[in-house]
């Protein structure tokens, strides 16, 4: 049969590729250290010389090679990890293959995207972008996402859930990883700004979303003058309801806070799970004014050599907020910050000097904290935070909140390198922090319970690595679970400057890929990868395996917003149209190559309601579907039904069509909408 032919021929390419693969990672690990174009020492060692001559002829050197054996991948064969990325100010989310570093999809989250027909016009997605407007009479078109969390079971990545924020607005997106289609956005109902989110607690009970710029709660109007009295931090915890795949607002509470700007917080986990870590800057309560004569943000935030990280009883909150002992705001549970200090819900750990990371490691026992300002890391101890509380080891701060005494939860001090940031684990005991000033990744070993799992001295810097440039956050593989992998990490960047091609003033992002698999050898930059969108915040890498998406939705007729069989469901014979004074239904099906109906009579003036079903079971077989000049542009995958629902304002002719190229007679896949004057003027004059 062809396909066995095919697969024969397939295993022998395979095994000849191999063949050459173990010959050329053989000779190139001996000549590890040349940085010349290896092509003699290739020939010396008696291999192919005509890889020899491509790696001269391309002027690689023995590095280079290497990298492209570990990172290519050969048509057919599927990546090992899947990068789920922010996708920045352009409001979506990224899924990139691991090591190859080929997008895979970009998923529409806040921002509307006609590909995947989310935003213009199918009703589901329509109501799901409605979902997030701040005010109905302004509608959002876009996002700044920045921290993409997959959903956890006993922390670890379950591949069920992703959630992303939007700092911009302070809402919270939930994509469902069966289609991976944004399902819900909530927006936080007492801040319009956020940044400490998204964070999962590790069963995916809670998603976490902290405050970042510091305003009246509720959306609500004071002057600068009373920043102290009536301006005030937040962080929110959603409930999220698995069974549902929903954000359950009303189940949901926030917590106020004094006026620091919280910046990323962090879940426990194992020893520390049942409480929240967040850090904030501008503890100064800098109020800016420039143009005034004030200091400017950034000097007036800047001023003192410690913050503070919010050390937040999860547990206890929960139970404070569900003994319903909270005020409303703007119609949500809040917890005062009062009820916080008197239900011993919040303390403070003094952090040096305008922290940005907060990472927890993977047994939960220490919180890593970097100070963009500091050239080191800090690592605090749980235990000790947990017991100076116990002592009562602390003063108050301007609000009451107690701040421990660092000296007794510090655990050590690392220096680094300037500008650390962000800081990723591995399985091997070491942790891995991006210095932004000096462009470079630091790869240093942790203690305690780590010590044993590598050869170096503990608490120690081991090596940095340079990346290219102004690298941000990194992200190492399954890097925010109790287990995470090594194997990789992607430093992302801010700055790309010579790195590809110019293409003019604004340039793409660089994602690098770094080999981090063996302790004994320098971390090893493999790839370099050009994001052409907004700038790239966080990122998780989750192993390929434990994603299960959908092929084709699981029955014809399909809602993907309900994920079950839609009421307008259309089986081939059953299309019609139905009309009902000035309502006209459309009952519509999709297969290759044809619409029926392919005639649609109506008249201007008519509210039109259309139901398309893509009755196709074919892996792939996706339609599209335009309407021109109404903005309307569906994607049908396999089994899925979309509702349209639009006023008929204007008349003329219009003709339907899909927008896939699905099949040979694809362009035949087409129809007319008529829309009847309802006098006799014409379609420019109809206005
Ligand atoms: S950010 S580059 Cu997480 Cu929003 Cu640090
Ligand atoms: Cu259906 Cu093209």
């Amino acid at each position: 049969m062809a396909l066995n032919n095919r697969n024969f021929g397939r295993t022998k390419a395979i095994v000849a590729f191999l063949l050459v693969l173990l010959l050329a990672v053989g000779l190139f690990a001996s000549c590890r250290d040349q940085q010349e174009p290896g092509s003699e020492q290739l020939e010396e060692s008696g291999i192919s010389s005509d890889l020899a001559a491509i790696a001269e002829a391309r002027g690689l050197t023995p590095d280079d090679v290497s990298a492209a054996l570990k990172t290519y991948t050969p048509s057919g064969t599927h990546d090992e990890y899947i990068l789920f990325a922010s996708g920045g100010h352009a409001g979506q989310v990224y899924a990139i293959g691991v090591p190859s570093m080929r997008i895979l999809k970009q998923i529409a989250v806040f921002t509307p995207e006609p590909w995947q027909g989310y935003g213009y016009g199918a009703k589901g997605s329509m109501e799901v972008l409605a979902g997030g407007y701040v005010n109905e009479d302004l509608p959002l078109t876009w996002g700044d996402t920045h921290h993409p969390a997959l959903s956890e079971t006993g922390g670890e990545y379950d591949g069920d859930w992703l959630f992303i924020n939007d700092k911009a607005n302070a809402r919270v997106a939930v994509i469902d990883l069966r289609d991976f289609e944004t399902k819900q956005i909530v927006k936080n109902p007492i801040s319009l700004s956020d940044h400490g989110g998204t964070f999962s607690t590790p069963d995916t009970e809670w998603v976490i979303e902290g405050g970042q710029y510091a305003a009246p709660l509720g959306w609500s109007y004071s002057s600068i003058e009373n920043y102290r009295d009536d301006y005030r931090g937040m962080i929110t915890l959603w409930k999220f309801d698995r069974e549902a795949g929903r954000i359950r607002p009303e189940e949901s509470f926030a917590m106020e806070l004094p006026p620091y700007w919280q910046d990323l917080c962090d879940a426990g986990k194992l020893v520390s799970d049942g409480w929240i870590f967040c850090n904030s800057f501008n503890t100064e309560m800098a109020t800016g004014g420039v143009e005034k004569g004030e200091p400017a943000f950034e000097s007036g935030a800047s001023q003192r050599d410690m913050d503070y990280l919010h050390v937040i009883n999860l547990d206890r909150a929960v139970e404070v907020a569900a003994a319903g002992n909270t005020t409303e705001v703007n119609g949500f549970p809040v917890i005062s910050l009062d009820t916080a200090l008197e239900e011993e819900l919040l303390y403070f750990v003094p952090e040096p000097k305008s922290p940005h990371g907060v990472d927890v490691t993977p047994g939960g026992e220490y919180l890593v904290i970097s100070g963009k300002l500091d050239p080191h890391t800090t690592v605090f101890s749980f235990e000790k935070i947990m017991a100076a509380i116990e002592a009562g080891d602390y003063e108050p701060d301007e609000y009451g909140v107690p701040v421990l005494n660092f000296d007794s939860v510090m655990e050590t001090q690392v220096e680094l390198g300037l500008g650390p940031l962000h800081t990723q684990f591995d399985d091997k005991g070491y942790a891995y922090t991006s210095l932004f000033l000096d462009s470079a990744v630091a790869r240093w070993s942790l203690g305690g319970p780590y010590a044993d799992l590598n050869d170096d001295p503990d608490w120690t810097l081991v090596q940095k690595t340079p990346v290219h440039y102004n690298v941000g956050h990194l992200v190492a593989a399954e890097g925010d679970t109790v287990s995470p992998d090594g194997n990789y990490l992607v430093s992302m960047n801010k700055w790309a400057v010579d790195r590809f091609a110019n293409v003019g003033p604004l340039l793409p992002q660089n994602f690098q890929l770094i080999d981090i698999a063996n302790p004994g050898a320098t971390m090893q930059l493999l790839y370099d990868m050009p994001i052409p969108d907004g700038e790239p915040h966080y990122a998780q890498i989750i192993k390929a395996d434990k994603l299960e998406p959908w092929e084709v939705y699981p029955e014809v007729g399909w809602d993907p917003i309900t994920q079950s069989v839609s009421p307008h469901a259309t089986a081939a014979g059953e299309e019609r149209i139905e009309r009902d004074g000035n309502n006209v239904e459309i009952w519509m099906t999709a297969v290759r190559s044809h619409f029926t109906p392919e005639h649609v009579e109506i008249r201007k003036g008519d509210h039109v309601t259309w139901h398309i079903t893509n009755i196709e079971r074919a892996y792939d077989a996706t339609h599209g579907f335009t309407i021109p000049a109404y903005n309307i542009n569906l994607s049908l995958e396999p089994g899925e039904t979309e509702t349209i629902e639009f006023e008929a304002t204007h008349d003329g002719v219009f003709s339907y069509y899909c927008t896939e190229f699905c099949s040979a007679l694809h362009l035949e896949m087409t129809g007319y909408l008529f829309i009847e004057p309802d006098d006799s003027q014409a379609f420019s004059e109809s206005d």
